[in-house]
C-alpha cells in the first residue's frame, strides 16, 4: 500500500471514530443538575452516575433558597433538568408554583413513609431522599473561656455571655436557616418565636449564605456556637473537631431533603434515569462515603452509624405542607427580613 493510501485509510478511520464517539455521546446525552447538599457529595453523585450510565452531568451546587430562586427565574427557558438535595420546603414551593414535574419512580415502594408522604403532599412533584434533625453545637475549647456554661436548650443561646458567639445562616438563601425559622415558630408560637429570633439576633456574629458554614466555623474556632443540621456538625466531629453536638431540650425540627424534576427539562429521560438511580441503596450509600450523615430514604440503604439518632431526639410534629407552601414561606421570610435581620444590636 502506498503512503497516500495509508494516509487516506488513517483519515477515514479517524473520521469514523470521531463520528462514532459523537454518536455515542449523543445517544447517552447530558443532564444538568442543581445540587443542594455539600459539594463533596454532589461531586460523588455526579461521577458515579456518569460512570454508571455514560450520561455527561453538568452540576452546580447552591443552597436551597438560591436554587429555588434560579429555577423560578429560568422558568420560561429552563436550564436544569434535575434538582437533587436541599431541604424540602423550596421543593414544595416549586411544586405548588408548577416549576417541577410529576413523576412516579418504580423505586417508590422501597422508600420510608416520610419520603413517600413528601411525594404525596407535593402531588407527586418532589420525593424525600434523606432526613436529618436541626440542632446546634459548640466548640468545647472556646466554651472553657466563656462563662455561659454548656448550652443545652434553645433558650441557652440567648445568654448575654454568648454575644457575637452564635452563627447561623440567612433563611432567604439557606434551607437550614429556614428550617430554624419554621421550627421556632412551631415550637413557641409565632409571637414568642419572633421575640426569640430577635433576642437571638443580638448574639449572632454572622448570617452566612450556606447552612453548613456555621459548622465549619465552629471547627475552625471562628465562632463558639453554631446552629445547623446535626449531621452537618457531625461531619466536623468525624474530622476530629472539638465540638459538642446538642439536640435542644425544648425539642427541634427536622428536614426531608428532597429531589424534583424541573418542568420543561430538556433532558427529561436522563432526569428520570437519575431520579430512579438516586433512590437506590447503591447511590444513597455515597452520602456516608463522603461523610454526610443524613438518614437515607430507601429502607435498604444502611443508616450510617454516625447519623444522629432521630428516634432519640425530641422532634416536633413538623408541618411540611404548611411551611413549604408558597404563601407561608414568602410571609415568614419577609417578616424575618423586616423584623429581625436589620435590627440594631
Ligand atoms: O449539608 C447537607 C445539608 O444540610 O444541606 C442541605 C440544605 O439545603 C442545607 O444547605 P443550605 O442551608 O445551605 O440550603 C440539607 O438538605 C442537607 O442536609
Amino acid at each position: 500500500m502506498s503512503v497516500k493510501t495509508n494516509l487516506f485509510a488513517a483519515t477515514m478511520l479517524a473520521g469514523a471514530m470521531a463520528g462514532l464517539s459523537a454518536g455515542t455521546a449523543q445517544a447517552q446525552g447530558a443532564l444538568v443538575m442543581y445540587c443542594g447538599v455539600q459539594e463533596e457529595w454532589c461531586r460523588a453523585m455526579t461521577t458515579a452516575f456518569e460512570r454508571e450510565t455514560g450520561v455527561k452531568v453538568s452540576m452546580t451546587r447552591k443552597s436551597a433558597g438560591e436554587v429555588f430562586a434560579q429555577i423560578k427565574a429560568e422558568a420560561a427557558n429552563p436550564r436544569a433538568d434535575i434538582w437533587w438535595g436541599g431541604t424540602g420546603d423550596p421543593h414544595m414551593q416549586a411544586a405548588e408554583e408548577g416549576l417541577t414535574e410529576e413523576y412516579k419512580s418504580p423505586k417508590m415502594g422501597e422508600l420510608q413513609d416520610w419520603a413517600v408522604r413528601q411525594w404525596e403532599q407535593s402531588k407527586q412533584r418532589t420525593v424525600g431522599i434523606y432526613s436529618g434533625a436541626l440542632g446546634f453545637g459548640y466548640n468545647t475549647e472556646l466554651a472553657k473561656s466563656n462563662n455561659a456554661g454548656e448550652p443545652k436548650c434553645w433558650a441557652d443561646l440567648l445568654k448575654a455571655e454568648l454575644k457575637d458567639e452564635v452563627q447561623v445562616a440567612d433563611p432567604n438563601s439557606s434551607g437550614t436557616a429556614y428550617t430554624l425559622l419554621a421550627t421556632i415558630v412551631q415550637l413557641m408560637g409565632e409571637d414568642k418565636g419572633f421575640e426569640y429570633l430577635k433576642a437571638l439576633h443580638k448574639n449572632v456574629n454572622q448570617y452566612t449564605k450556606s447552612g453548613a458554614a456555621p459548622a465549619r466555623a465552629m471547627a475552625l474556632g471562628e465562632t463558639m456556637a453554631g446552629i445547623a443540621f446535626m449531621h452537618d456538625i457531625m461531619t466536623q466531629v468525624a474530622d476530629k473537631a472539638p465540638i459538642k453536638i446538642v439536640a435542644p431540650c425544648e425539642g427541634t425540627g427536622y428536614e426531608i431533603g428532597s429531589m424534583s424534576i424541573i418542568k420543561g427539562a430538556k433532558n427529561l429521560d436522563n432526569a428520570k434515569k437519575f431520579y430512579d438511580w438516586a433512590l437506590t441503596p447503591a447511590a444513597q450509600k455515597l452520602g456516608a462515603e463522603t461523610k454526610q450523615f443524613q438518614v437515607p430514604s430507601n429502607k435498604g440503604t444502611p443508616i450510617p452509624p454516625e447519623a444522629p439518632k432521630l428516634n432519640e431526639i425530641k422532634l416536633i410534629n413538623f408541618d411540611f405542607a404548611k411551611y413549604g407552601s408558597s404563601e407561608e414561606r414568602k410571609r415568614l421570610l419577609s417578616k424575618w427580613d423586616n423584623e429581625v435581620k436589620n435590627l440594631p444590636k
